[in-house]
């Protein structure tokens, strides 16, 4: 395959984070206006990361008004009819944690993906936005349940299941949630193998579900960025369509700034998504010798 041959080649040689350090991190031309409102600026967890006014999620019904520090992000995947809708964000502050439910609310969320813990040596990386399992939280519009958590054996993933009820019409959803704990803060995940399986779940749950998958890391731009790669790889390769992980990093880079932090993370997806196609091989062969 023609685009796993460049992308092996592009990571022995280097060109490909050569590449991937010459683009720009945040569109020229589109502005983070809304985010820097002085009613607003409290509500981002990072001075420096702002979501584009274009892109951004606008609360319809918070109290605190319409502002979120969250994106639209939208991967369509080439020659097929697939398009994977996301929304990107940072993780919630204990102030901005009910506009997180209420975009989940309205934006009829069934899936959270979270990539990284509560405390990362000694430092506060997310509030924690949900109860405990048998708890509930209760705001304004809404009320959360925990009916159910489990951690894998290896301890890397965390799997809740909430209900999210609308006190106003008296319904209620399940929604999903899917932590992945094992991710250094300024790295990358443990093993690659671990990382597919977990993207490779995340694929699972939210199969044919048109509605977005809210992903977040602290900022929002790292971890997340390396997930919504993945996954988009993932499709691509199931479909036998070519991946260009360069072009996929700048279709996200214009819905969210600066989404994958560094080269390291860059690097360690395209190795990641070259052993995904290798598995793909090998599965195809056995297939054959087995028939
Ligand atoms: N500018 C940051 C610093 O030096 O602190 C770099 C940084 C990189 C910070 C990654 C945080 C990062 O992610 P995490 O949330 O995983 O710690
Ligand atoms: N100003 C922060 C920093 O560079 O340390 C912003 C930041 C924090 C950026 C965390 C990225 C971070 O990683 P992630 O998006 O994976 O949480």
């Amino acid at each position: 395959e023609q685009s796993m041959l460049l992308l092996a080649d592009g990571l022995a040689s280097g060109a490909l984070i050569a590449r991937y350090e010459m683009l720009y991190r945040k569109h020229p031309e589109l502005t983070c206006d809304v985010s820097s409102e002085a009613k607003n600026v409290n509500k981002n967890r990072y001075r420096d990361i702002s979501p584009y006014d274009t892109t951004r999620v606008i609360l319809k019904n918070a109290a605190s008004g319409d502002y979120i520090n969250a994106n639209y992000v939208n991967m369509k995947i080439n020659g097929t009819d697939i398009t994977n809708n996301y929304i990107a964000t940072q993780g919630p502050l204990q102030s901005t944690s009910e506009d997180f439910w209420q975009m989940v609310l309205e934006e009829n969320c069934n899936l959270i993906v979270m990539l990284t813990t509560i405390v990362e040596r000694g430092r506060a990386k997310c509030h924690k936005y949900w109860p405990n399992p048998g708890e509930c939280l209760t705001m304004e519009n809404m009320i959360v349940n925990c009916i159910r958590e489990e951690t894998d054996a290896a301890e890397s993933f965390v799997f809740r299941d909430f209900i999210l009820t609308d006190v106003q019409n008296n319904s209620e959803r399940q929604i999903k949630h899917m932590q992945y704990v094992a991710w250094p803060d300024h790295g990358v995940p443990d093993s690659p193998a671990q990382f597919l399986s977990f993207t490779e779940k995340v694929r699972e749950v939210r199969k044919g579900d048109p509605s977005p998958v809210v992903v977040h890391c602290s900022a929002g731009i790292g971890r997340t960025g390396v997930l919504v790669l993945m996954e988009t790889a993932l499709c691509l390769i199931e479909s036998g369509e070519p991946v260009y992980p360069l072009e996929i990093v700048k279709t996200m880079r214009e819905q969210r700034a600066m989404m994958i932090q560094n080269a390291s993370q860059y690097r360690f997806v395209c190795e990641s998504v070259h052993s995904a196609y290798l598995q793909t091989i090998d599965d195809a062969q056995e297939a054959k010798l087995f028939r």
